[in-house]
């Protein structure tokens, strides 16, 4: 699969840190491995699981993305890429959501991933937000004909989501799941541009 001529956004939650770094990078290298450029990945942070959908949501509508900027930039998220393969001017004083000067094209990402994860806790809470987050995900990504890959790890417990982040404590580490999120986003963007 040629990823060469995609632009992928990532948007990933903070809550479970650890496992969201590890997710991201997992989905960052193998969008890399893909020939997806570091210039065409962007990456949105959001506080929970909960918000993802907007986020999806709003960075395909490309309201609030500065041209050339990565999310990174824009909100302080994860900093994986080094500050000399920028290709944009950080936004001023800690830009947030809606005061980019420059919007991008209507639509501007070929594919979506939305990474968080969910553990279970005494409450009902987590059903809540794992059925609304998942029905939402899917109808953002009917709603815009843009692929929304489903990166959220909906675990009963902490050791589960290491697991499935490759930092497992036991002997089997694991499996990292954000590789295969990454791998499904340049599948899908690539079968989205044969099928329109
Ligand atoms: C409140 C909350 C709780 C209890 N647990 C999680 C979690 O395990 N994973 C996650 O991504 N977010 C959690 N949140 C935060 C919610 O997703 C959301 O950010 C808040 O309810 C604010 O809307």
């Amino acid at each position: 699969m040629d990823g060469s001529q995609l632009r992928i956004a990532i948007v990933h939650a903070r809550w479970n840190r650890e496992v969201i770094d590890a997710l991201v990078a997992g989905a960052v290298a193998t969008l890399k491995e893909h020939g997806v450029k570091e210039s065409n990945i962007v990456l949105q942070s959001v506080p929970g699981s909960f918000e993802l959908p907007l986020a999806a949501q709003r960075v395909i509508a490309g309201s609030h993305v500065q041209a050339g900027a990565t999310a990174t930039d824009l909100l302080g998220g994860l900093n994986l890429f080094s500050p000399s393969s920028r290709s944009s001017t950080p936004a001023p004083g800690g830009a947030s959501i809606g005061s980019a000067s420059t919007s991008l094209p209507k639509a501007p990402f070929d594919a979506v991933i939305a990474i968080g994860v969910l553990i279970k806790g005494s409450t009902m809470h987590f059903e809540y937000i794992c059925e609304s987050v998942s029905h939402a995900l899917m109808r953002v990504q009917l709603d815009t004909g843009v692929p929304v890959i489903f990166g959220v790890l909906t675990a009963l417990t902490d050791d589960q989501a290491l697991e499935r982040a490759g930092l497992g404590r036991g002997e089997n580490k694991g499996h990292n799941h954000g590789e295969d999120w990454g791998a499904a986003a340049v599948e899908m963007a690539l079968h989205t541009r044969n099928w329109s």
